[in-house]
């Protein structure tokens, strides 16, 4: 047994009855299974006060030693925007034009992506998220981090599931490599850009390609020695 004593806390656990277990839990799948990556942003301002709650959801993400190893990087401004459009159009290029095998490019053809990112400069906000490799302690030394990929992807999970309830639209965007966004957003060299959350509501009209989602018989087993 470990030697230290911890401060604990009561947990604010409730227990909930079973049916109303049953439908929470099927109301919470009603509603995220309406969430469909968009491409086409509307430029409609959203309150940051909204995206400041949902990326405070997210950091309730559980992490590795509870390092909380993210930094979300919240991107308005115009000049910003731009800067990180054209970065991350010159990776694309590089990407469709000679990096991408043909067996990934046909995986992509049904989605119509190509390397023009026009919604990174016409949504409101653009939440770049790296992953904290390191993080200083309390004495400011330098400290490793756990699970790093792990946890912030965590965290990101949970900040688009936030702002899909919140009513907003998201595109995870992808550009590889993302060097680049350190430098524009002049982050350390020991954060790792995960990927950049592309945030805001739907240009009117907005059509999406029609996709099916696995049966959960096809994506699960069930180990219960029946
Ligand atoms: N990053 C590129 C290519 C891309 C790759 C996958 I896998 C996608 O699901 C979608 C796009 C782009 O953003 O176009």
């Amino acid at each position: 047994m470990s030697n230290h004593t911890i401060e604990t806390i009561p947990l604010e656990f409730t227990r909930l009855p079973e049916a109303e277990m049953q439908q929470r839990a099927e109301s919470f799948f009603a509603q995220v299974k309406r969430r469909r990556t968009v491409r086409d942003f509307s430029d409609e301002t959203v309150p940051i006060e909204i995206i400041q709650n949902c990326l405070q959801a997210a950091n309730t993400a559980p992490s590795g030693a509870n390092r909380q190893p993210w930094h979300f990087a919240v991107v308005s401004d115009p000049a910003i925007k731009q800067k990180i459009r054209l970065g991350a159009e010159e990776e694309e290029r590089e990407f469709y034009q000679s990096r991408a095998p043909q067996d990934w490019l046909d995986a992509l053809a049904p989605l119509g992506t190509d390397a023009n990112k026009p919604f990174l400069e016409t949504a409101p906000y653009l939440i770049v998220i790296f992953a904290e490799k390191f993080s200083h302690d309390d004495a400011g030394e330098k400290q490793k981090n756990y699970y790093v990929t792990e946890s912030a992807s965590i965290a990101t999970g949970i900040l688009i599931t936030a702002l899909h309830n919140a009513g907003l639209a998201t595109l995870t965007h992808t550009p590889s490599p993302m060097k680049f966004l350190n430098e524009i957003l002049d982050r350390p060299v020991t954060e790792k850009p995960l990927m950049v959350l592309v945030v805001g509501y739907p240009k009117a009209g907005t059509r999406v390609p029609a996709i099916s989602r696995k049966p959960l018989e096809d994506f699960t087993s069930f180990h219960d020695g029946g």
